[in-house]
């Protein structure tokens, strides 16, 4: 495969920019090679900038839920982007985006636009401390909520697939006010609760894990989650960021049927454009300033083009029969993975919820993070680059998700799949 230009690009690259990538996941070095710059996409394709395809399982690690330059968002984009591209003052866009997002997810009675996921989880869990006046945030290992100073304690994403212990930067003080248990313990968070009570502001989580690898919460843990919050008067935050518009209209919460207090969302809302939010409780978002005195703000917050392209996505996910396409396709891969697996003998198996998924070798369940480390990385490392050769472009991390979009037709799955049993054959006979 040619890669001369990636190549140059990569050295230049890396001249002016710290390895040469503005987020470093995207720098492949759990899977090490060298990333390709990507020229184009459409639908389920990218092109990089050799003139290579690849059928995209990444989705921008998420946001694409329709694919890529999806007709109606271009259309929603370059309609918005004529009449100007910014005010910095309110626009009709943002109230309609509020709107239609609280009717998809009721417990978002209120709602803030922010630009980015990272800013959704920190705004949320300074309104919780100014709600509660409590210090304390229990978070769960593997879990990741951005890379603001206190929600970075043993993150997964890129936290994790570089492996680095916790970020130098970041105040002991800051990160002593955050609390971690492995998801999925319940009862190691009941015990903070008795250790710590009246003291812990919330409890944040992604209600399904997408950044250790994807991985579904016990049947109770979001229940009992929900319990302990309650019961001892601290909120309860869902970082739906990842699950919000992808596994249901209504995020994880709605296929939970569990309401937390405060919601983070990003990605998908956007539609590919720079966009999140925090919502919930009107009594608590009563608190953010102008109302109250929790200071939030940003010169792009609820930008008009992230706006626009947030709104098309959202009414493009309003069809009937859309998410139940994903769950199909997300079922055919998985059990087609599965299913090559076992012809094979190869030890592994396959976390999915909806249109996510992740495949993890050489273990049996990946039910929490320590699980989701024991994994063969080196194998997944070899599984990428197979895939890639085949003209398959998946996360370059075993700690994330392969998205499955709508522009995937039946025929990308099949070929995905014909890849994989191609690579395993190889991989297994040495
Ligand atoms: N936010 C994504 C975590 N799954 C990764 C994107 C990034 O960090 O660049």
């Amino acid at each position: 495969m040619e890669t001369s230009r990636s190549t140059h690009l990569l050295s230049r690259a890396r001249k002016k920019i710290p390895g040469g990538v503005n987020s470093p996941v995207r720098a492949w070095k759990a899977v090490s090679g060298q990333p390709r710059f990507i020229a184009r996409g459409v639908g389920a394709r990218v092109f990089d900038v050799d003139g290579n395809e690849y059928t995209d399982f990444l989705g921008s690690w998420g946001p694409l839920i329709l694919g890529h330059a999806h007709p109606e968002v271009v259309q929603a984009v370059t309609e918005t982007l004529t009449r100007g591209t910014t005010f910095g003052a309110p626009t009709e866009g943002e109230v309609e985006l509020a709107e239609l997002v609280s009717q998809r997810m009721p417990s978002i009675e209120q709602l803030r636009l922010v630009s980015s996921g990272t800013e959704a989880a920190m705004s949320a869990v300074r309104l919780a401390r100014g709600f509660t006046g409590r210090p304390k945030v229990i978070k769960f290992d593997g879990c990741y909520h951005g890379h603001s100073d206190g929600l970075l304690a043993r993150a997964g994403s890129g936290v994790a697939t570089l492996a680095l212990p916790d970020s130098p930067g970041v105040p002991p003080a800051f990160a002593g006010e955050t609390l971690v248990v492995p998801f999925n313990d319940l009862n190691r968070t009941a015990e903070l609760f008795r250790k710590y009570p009246g003291v812990i502001a919330a409890v944040i989580v992604e209600p399904i894990c997408g950044n250790m690898g994807v991985m579904l919460p016990a049947p109770q843990f979001l229940a009992g989650l929900r319990e302990l919050t309650r019961q001892d008067g601290a909120l309860l935050i869902f970082d739906e960021v990842i699950t919000g518009f992808r596994v249901a209209a209504g995020g994880a919460q709605e296929v939970y049927g569990v309401a937390p207090d405060l919601t983070c969302l990003g990605k998908i809302l956007g539609g590919g454009l720079p966009l999140g939010a925090f919502g919930g409780k009107k009594e608590i978002m009563a608190l953010l300033a102008p109302e109250g005195p929790v200071y939030q703000a940003g010169t792009l917050s609820g930008n008009p083009l992230a706006v626009a392209a947030g709104l098309a996505t959202l009414r493009r996910l309003a069809r009937p029969g859309v998410y139940q396409r994903l769950e199909e396709h997300g079922q055919i891969f998985e059990d087609g993975l599965e299913k090559v697996l076992d012809q094979y003998g190869m030890p592994g198996l396959v976390n999915r919820a909806g249109s996510m998924l992740t495949l993890f070798f050489g273990v049996e369940t990946v039910n929490h993070a320590g699980e989701a480390r024991l994994s063969d990385q080196a194998r997944f490392g070899r599984y990428f680059h197979g895939m890639l050769e085949r003209g398959i472009y998946l996360p370059p991390s075993q700690f994330e998700a392969v998205f499955i979009s709508l522009a995937h037709e039946r025929k990308d799955l099949e070929n995905a799949l014909n890849a994989f049993e191609l690579w395993v054959r190889l991989e297994a006979t040495g």
